[in-house]
């Protein structure tokens, strides 16, 4: 015998033993199966994509009839149908699984469909929104400064601040009449009075005056007293005081909540916008596990919240840093990133101040930083 012969011979044997020809052909029928199931793939692919068109036209009539999109009534005689006509092999419950799946799903579809509906999205409108206050134009591309005490305490303090605001050319002034604090026992704010003293001031000096309101009962009575309201962190996902600003005819500043997402930030600002467009938002940092710094400025959320709305986004550098020196670098910082507006607090005598004594600027350093910060302004326009 060869050594040919030999190897041929102990491959018959193998082939013998191990079904060559039958593995070749339950290979065909493999193959053909898994073609099968292929084919079979696109047919359910096409079946879903077919009944998510026409999920989104229910959902488009649903919505002129402005009736909500989630059935779950329907939704479950939908189920029971299909389960009355399993003849297995799945279980029940195993199909109502899937098919409860796919309806979330096309739930889904909808769902964006209804983000993309957001007053305040740049999808719905793509122009920068410009918000005129007293004759000042925010948002539209030329970065403006609010500068003003953290609280109103007397009117010499805030006259002083807006003497020195006038100087600098500017108009827009700040001051608190109503401070929600942390603690009950600190200084909560001369409320009316603090209102009163703010449009003294702002006749006087030609200013237009930001100050925050903390309570829907206050808001009529100090629309007759400011150009702008704030709603203050604390307040970001008060719905009822959202829905009173959203009532006026003043421009809201919204602060955004310490712990907020910015997702949540914008949702809060649509319940102003349903009744009033003119919002700014504002940055003031988020809390988190750092504390060499109040709060942690979230300078990103400046860019995106530019490219999400169309609503003008203004910096809080004192309270989001609640430090001195850090003023003019994250100034800088956000004005090169692109903010509408920078807001920091000023006071003439910050040592005695009734409420953030420590990140205050006193009105000298007041000077020193707005013509270092607005020398970098001019520097950047011209980039
Ligand atoms: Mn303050």
């Amino acid at each position: 015998m060869t050594k040919e012969t030999f190897f041929a011979i102990i491959v018959l044997i193998m082939k013998k033993f191990i079904g060559g020809d039958e593995i070749k052909m339950s290979n065909t029928s493999m193959d053909q199966l898994r073609e099968q199931l292929d084919s079979l793939n696109l047919d359910i692919l096409k079946l879903i994509s077919k009944r998510a068109e026409i999920v989104q036209q229910i959902g488009e009539i649903k919505s002129k009839q402005s009736t909500r999109r989630f059935d779950p009534v329907r939704e479950r005689d939908m189920l029971n149908y299909i389960i009355e006509h399993n003849e297995g092999p799945f279980s029940d419950a195993v199909i109502e699984h899937i098919f409860k799946e796919i309806f979330k799903l096309s739930l889904g579809i909808q769902e964006d469909d209804k983000k993309k509906a957001l007053l305040v999205s740049r999808d719905r409108k793509e122009t920068d929104t410009v918000i005129d206050i007293k004759g000042v134009p925010f948002g539209n591309g030329d970065a403006q400064f609010i500068f003003g005490p953290c609280a109103v305490e007397s009117y010499d303090q805030v006259a002083n601040v807006a003497k020195s605001v006038k100087e600098k050319g500017l108009k827009l002034l700040r001051g608190g009449a109503y401070k929600p604090r942390t603690s009950p026992y600190d200084f909560q704010g001369l409320g009316l009075e603090g209102l009163e003293i703010l449009k003294r001031v702002a006749d006087e000096y030609d200013l237009a005056v930001i100050s925050e309101i903390v309570s829907p009962a206050d808001v009529e009575q100090a629309v007759d007293y400011i150009d702008v309201i704030q709603i203050g962190a604390r307040n970001m996902q008060n719905f009822e005081l959202l829905k009173t600003v959203g009532e006026t005819n003043k421009p809201v500043i919204l602060k955004r909540g310490m712990s907020a997402t910015i997702s949540e930030f914008i949702h809060a600002a649509e319940y102003i916008a349903r009744g009033n467009g003119d919002i700014i938002l504002c940055e003031r940092g988020i809390r988190t596990y750092e504390t060499a710094t109040r709060n942690t400025l979230d300078i990103s959320a400046v860019p995106i919240l530019k490219q999400e709305t169309h609503l003008p986004v203004l910096v809080d550098v004192t309270h989001s840093t609640g430090r001195r020196d850090l003023l003019l670098p994250t100034a800088k910082a956000a004005l090169a990133i692109g903010a509408d507006g920078v807001m920091a607090e000023v006071h003439p005598d910050p040592a005695v101040a009734l409420s953030d004594a420590q990140q205050q600027m006193d009105l000298d350093m007041f000077d020193e930083f707005y013509a270092e910060v607005n020398e970098f302004k001019n520097a950047t326009k011209q980039l």
